[in-house]
C-alpha cells in the first residue's frame, strides 16, 4: 500500500488559503518584468533564499512587497490560475480562497480589479477542471476598522463573488475585537464570517472571535490548547479549526513539524482540518503538507481520510457539493 499515492488520489479540499501567499517566485519575476517593475532580488534564486523567517511579520514583510507586482486584472487571473492548475495536479476539488484587497487598494488598485480577475480564474477552472471555489475577503487587521469598513463599502457590487469575510494579518497588538463593528455588517450583508485566531496570539483571541466576530471557523487557533475550558467547548461545538503545518513551522509558531501539536488537537476531539496557508512562501501546498504530516505522524488512511471529512463538513459548499465530495 503506497500511502503517499493514496493522498495524492484522495479528494481534498482546501479552506485556508492566501491567493497573494500562491505567489510563486518564477511568476512574481514574470509579472515584474510585464509591469516594468524591479524587484530588489537579483534572481528567483535570491528571492527564494530570502524566504526565511523567525515570526509572522518578517514573512508579511515580504508577501506585501511580493504582491505590488500584481497590478492588472489579467496579473490576478494568472495568480489565480496558476494555483488552480496546482489544485488540478494534486487532486483539489474544492478551494476555500482568501484575498486581501487591502493589500492592492492602498497602493491605487481598484477592487474590482482584483475581483475580476480571480473570478474569471475561478470560472475557468470550474470549466475546465471541474473544480469549486469560493472567495473570501480578508480585513487587513493592522488596518484600523474604518479601513475595513470602507473596503466592505466597496466590495458591495461585487458580492455575488464573495461568500465570506475573514481577518488576517498581525495579530499581536490587533485583537478580534477591533473588528466587530464590520463583522456585525459582513453578517447583515449576509456573508460568512472566519477570522485567523490564536496563531501567534493567545487563546483568548480564539474565544473573543468566536464569541465577538461570530465567526464559523477559526484560521490556525493553535494556541487555544493553552486554554482547557475553551478546547472543551470548541470540541463539544465542533467548532471548525484550519491548521497551516508548513506555515507554523516556517513561521516559529512551532520549531519542528515533529513537535506540532495536531496530535494532540486531534486527540482532544477538534474539528481540525489541514492547510497550506501560503504555500509558494512555507515550502508547499495541501497534499505535501499532508503527506508530511502523515509520515511525522504516521496516520493511518483512516485519518487521512478523517481529516479531508473534516474538510467537507467545514466547508461553504453547497450540500450538493459536499455530497459530491464526500
Ligand atoms: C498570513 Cl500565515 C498568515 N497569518 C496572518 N495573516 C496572513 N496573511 C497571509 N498569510
Ligand atoms: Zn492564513
Amino acid at each position: 500500500f503506497n500511502q503517499q499515492e493514496f493522498i495524492k488520489k484522495i479528494a481534498k479540499l482546501e479552506l485556508h488559503l492566501h491567493i497573494e501567499g500562491s505567489l510563486e517566485p518564477e511568476l512574481m519575476f514574470r509579472l515584474a518584468q510585464r509591469n516594468n517593475i524591479t524587484l530588489p532580488y537579483a534572481s528567483v534564486e535570491a528571492l527564494k533564499e530570502a524566504y526565511q523567517f523567525n515570526n509572522l511579520q518578517e514573512f508579511l514583510d515580504l508577501y506585501y512587497q511580493g504582491a505590488e507586482v500584481l497590478q492588472t486584472e489579467q496579473d490576478f487571473f494568472d495568480l489565480a490560475w496558476a494555483y488552480f492548475e496546482t489544485c488540478h495536479r494534486d487532486n483539489v476539488l474544492h478551494t476555500e480562497v482568501f484575498f486581501d484587497p487591502q493589500t492592492h487598494t492602498e497602493r491605487g488598485i481598484d477592487i474590482g480589479t482584483v475581483i475580476n480577475g480571480l473570478s474569471r480564474a475561478k470560472q475557468q477552472a470550474h470549466e475546465q477542471f471541474g473544480i469549486s471555489c469560493e472567495y473570501i475577503l480578508c480585513f487587513l487587521r493592522h488596518l484600523s476598522e474604518d479601513s475595513a469598513i470602507a473596503t466592505l463599502e466597496a466590495a458591495k457590487p461585487y458580492l455575488q463573488h464573495i461568500i465570506g469575510a475573514g481577518l488576517d494579518s498581525s495579530e499581536q497588538g490587533h485583537p478580534p475585537e477591533k473588528f466587530q463593528q464590520v463583522f456585525g455588517m459582513a453578517k447583515q450583508l449576509g456573508l460568512k464570517r472566519v477570522a485567523h485566531a490564536g496563531e501567534e496570539g493567545p487563546a483568548a483571541n480564539v474565544a473573543n472571535a468566536w464569541q465577538l466576530l461570530d465567526v464559523s471557523r477559526i484560521d490556525h487557533g493553535v494556541r487555544c490548547l493553552e486554554d482547557e475550558a475553551l478546547v472543551k467547548r470548541l470540541a463539544a461545538a465542533k467548532m471548525p479549526l484550519t491548521v497551516c503545518p508548513f506555515s507554523n513551522v516556517k513561521l516559529k509558531v512551532v520549531e519542528h513539524l515533529r513537535e506540532h501539536p495536531l496530535p494532540e488537537m486531534l486527540e482532544k476531539g477538534l474539528a481540525v482540518t489541514i492547510n497550506s496557508d501560503d504555500p509558494a512562501y512555507f515550502g508547499g501546498y495541501l497534499l505535501d503538507n499532508l503527506q508530511a504530516c502523515s509520515e511525522t505522524f504516521a496516520w493511518s488512511p483512516q485519518q487521512i481520510a478523517q481529516l479531508c471529512h473534516n474538510a467537507v463538513a467545514a466547508s461553504y459548499a453547497s450540500d450538493q457539493r459536499k455530497s459530491e465530495l464526500s
